[in-house]
């Protein structure tokens, strides 16, 4: 019995590797959903703090689904051939309605599956939107008509992005760069300058709204060196998809000789509202309000 047991998990483990390898999957991407980036090769840190806990929200939630699922089509399958109409067949089968302990069935456990994962979804989403008391580094992201402008508000220093580059793979170098050192807390203030926009690092799996007159927040720790891409995940007009940005997660020394060179280079104080396409939205400047 045992062996028999064992012989179909390999069976099925064997089937869904072929499945995978056949796709051009690995083992770890399947591990994490088949969601973007690597974790580090030997230490297995992800890009953040908040990957991890990310990935098992995701993970639990398609299993749970396709758990659901399989159960919901196997009976229908089962009822489709057991009670299919045979020959002979002439009139309705008996009709049967008002049956208490199934109805209490599809309304408890429907309602049990939405509780679970609003619970599961609001407990992950409480820790990744905590605020950080005192982050060690602040950045304000403000989205534009198609780049992005970085402040480093604790550094006095800024770096401008120039509109619809990064078409073509030569242009990648001159994508607007945001630097993070690693393991360190780090807050993220997001504005807009013209029309909504939406922050994402991919690898992060992440992103927030950039609204103009309100500002979002993320929150997060670098626990990963590396260079990540980022983009613009909010329709913002026609250049929307060479709205692209990316990320350096680097050691200290790096950061701050990055900081000494943007400074060097004259980009010194913050890039302010004044480069607002709107300026007389609620709450932007109460001045203009009238
Ligand atoms: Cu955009």
């Amino acid at each position: 019995m045992l062996q028999k047991r064992g012989a179909k998990w390999a069976a099925a483990a064997l089937a869904t590797s072929a499945i995978f390898s056949l796709t051009g999957c690995s083992q770890q991407d399947v591990e994490r959903g088949l969601l973007p980036g690597t974790p580090d090769p030997t230490t297995g840190a992800e890009a953040t703090n908040h990957v991890k806990s990310i990935i098992e929200l995701w993970n639990g939630s398609w299993l749970v689904l396709w758990g659901v699922g399989i159960i919901a089509w196997a009976l229908m399958a089962y009822a489709i051939v057991v009670y299919r109409r045979r020959k002979g067949d002439t009139s309705l089968p008996k009709q049967i309605r008002y049956n208490n302990p199934i109805e209490t069935l599809f309304t408890v456990v429907p309602f049990i599956l939405v509780i679970g994962f609003f619970a599961f979804t609001a407990k992950t989403m409480t820790a990744i939107e905590t605020p950080y008391a005192n982050p060690d580094v602040k950045i304000q992201a403000i989205g534009k008509q198609w780049s992005w402008d970085f402040n480093y508000k604790n550094e006095n220093t800024y770096e401008t992005g120039i509109q619809g580059q990064g078409v073509k793979e030569a242009d990648i170098a001159k994508l607007p760069t945001l630097y993070l050192p690693v393991n360190k807390k780090i807050q993220i203030d997001l504005n807009a300058r013209d029309v909504n926009h939406s922050f994402w690092v991919v690898d992060f799996l992440y992103k927030k709204d950039m609204i103009p007159g309100r500002t979002n927040h993320m929150y997060f720790e670098t626990t990963k060196l590396g260079e990540y891409r980022g983009k613009c995940a909010e329709l913002c007009g026609e250049y929307h998809s060479m709205m692209l940005f990316k990320v350096k997660v680097v050691t200290q020394a790096e950061y701050d000789a990055h900081i000494a060179s943007l400074k060097a280079a004259g980009n010194v104080g913050q890039l302010d509202d004044k480069y607002n396409r709107n300026q007389n939205l609620p709450g932007d400047n109460p001045s203009n309000e009238g």
